[in-house]
C-alpha cells in the first residue's frame, strides 16, 4: 500500500470537538537532527496553516514531544556493540535501535523554531521511561502506561482527531491505531507527515494497517 493508492476524504468541516495533533516536530527529527526524517521541514508551513484553521474554529491543538532520558534503552549507544539502525526486539524496545535523540532538555528535543508555538492547548511528553519506548502519543509500547492524552481529549469531549507530524511510520502511526483502540474517529493528514521507512517497507505496512483498522486518510485539500 503506497500513498498514491490511498483515497482521501473531502469537504471536512472542522468542529469544536475536534483535535489537531502535531506529533514530534522537534529538531532531532528534522533535517540536520540526530534522527532526521527526509523532507520533515517541508510540512512545517502546512501544519501552521491547518493549525490556525483549527484554532479559528475553536478546536483544540495538541503537540507531542519525544522526551528521552540519556540512558534510554531505545538508543543503540546504551547497548555495547550495537549501532543505530540495528534490529532489536526487546520488551517495549525496537524493532530497531535509534541514535540518541530528543534527550530531555537538549536542543534536539526542542520544537522547530518555525513551528507556530501559539497554537497548542497542551504539550504531551512521551518516551520518558528508559526501559520502555513510547511511539504513540497515547501510551507506551507495552500498553501499560498512558501519557494523559486520552484523558485530556476525553475531558474536552473530543471525538475526532487529526494527525500530522513525524514520523509517519512510527509516532504518527502508533498514535493513530491507539486512537482507534480508544474509540476516537481518527483522521490521518498524509501530506502533513513524512516517514522514516526503516526497516524498509514500514511506511507501506503502516498505511495498510491503518486502513484496515478504520483510520481515514486526508490531505490539506480535504479541509477546503
Ligand atoms: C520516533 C523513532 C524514535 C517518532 C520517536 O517520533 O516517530 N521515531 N522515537
Ligand atoms: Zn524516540
Amino acid at each position: 500500500m503506497e500513498i498514491k493508492d490511498l483515497k482521501f476524504e473531502q469537504g471536512i468541516e472542522i468542529r469544536e470537538t475536534d483535535a489537531f495533533l502535531i506529533v514530534d516536530m522537534q529538531y532531532d527529527f528534522l533535517p540536520g537532527g540526530a534522527l532526521a526524517v527526509e523532507g520533515g521541514d517541508d510540512i512545517i508551513e502546512g501544519i501552521n496553516k491547518i493549525g490556525s484553521l483549527f484554532l479559528n474554529k475553536g478546536a483544540s491543538i495538541v503537540q507531542t514531544q519525544d522526551w528521552h532520558p540519556q540512558n534510554d534503552k531505545s538508543f543503540a549507544s546504551n547497548h555495547p556493540g550495537k549501532e543505530p539502525g540495528d534490529e532489536f526486539h526487546g520488551d517495549g524496545i525496537g524493532p530497531v535501535l535509534w541514535p540518541d535523540h530528543c534527550v530531555q532538555g537538549t536542543k534536539g528535543a526542542e520544537f522547530h523554531k518555525d513551528l507556530d508555538k501559539t497554537l497548542a492547548r497542551a504539550i504531551i511528553r512521551k518516551g520518558m521511561d528508559s526501559e520502555v519506548d513510547s511511539y504513540s502519543g497515547f501510551r507506551d509500547q507495552l500498553k501499560k502506561k498512558e501519557t494523559g492524552l486520552r484523558g485530556f481529549l476525553n475531558g474536552l469531549d473530543i471525538k475526532r482527531i487529526f494527525i500530522s507530524g513525524l514520523a509517519l511510520d512510527y509516532c504518527c502511526y502508533y498514535t493513530a491505531i491507539d486512537g482507534i483502540e480508544f474509540g476516537f474517529d481518527v483522521n490521518f493528514i498524509v501530506d502533513l507527515t513524512r516517514g522514516i521507512d526503516d526497516p524498509e517497507g514500514s511506511i507501506s505496512n503502516a498505511l495498510k494497517d491503518m486502513k484496515n483498522k478504520g483510520v481515514k486518510f486526508l490531505n490539506q485539500q480535504s479541509f477546503y
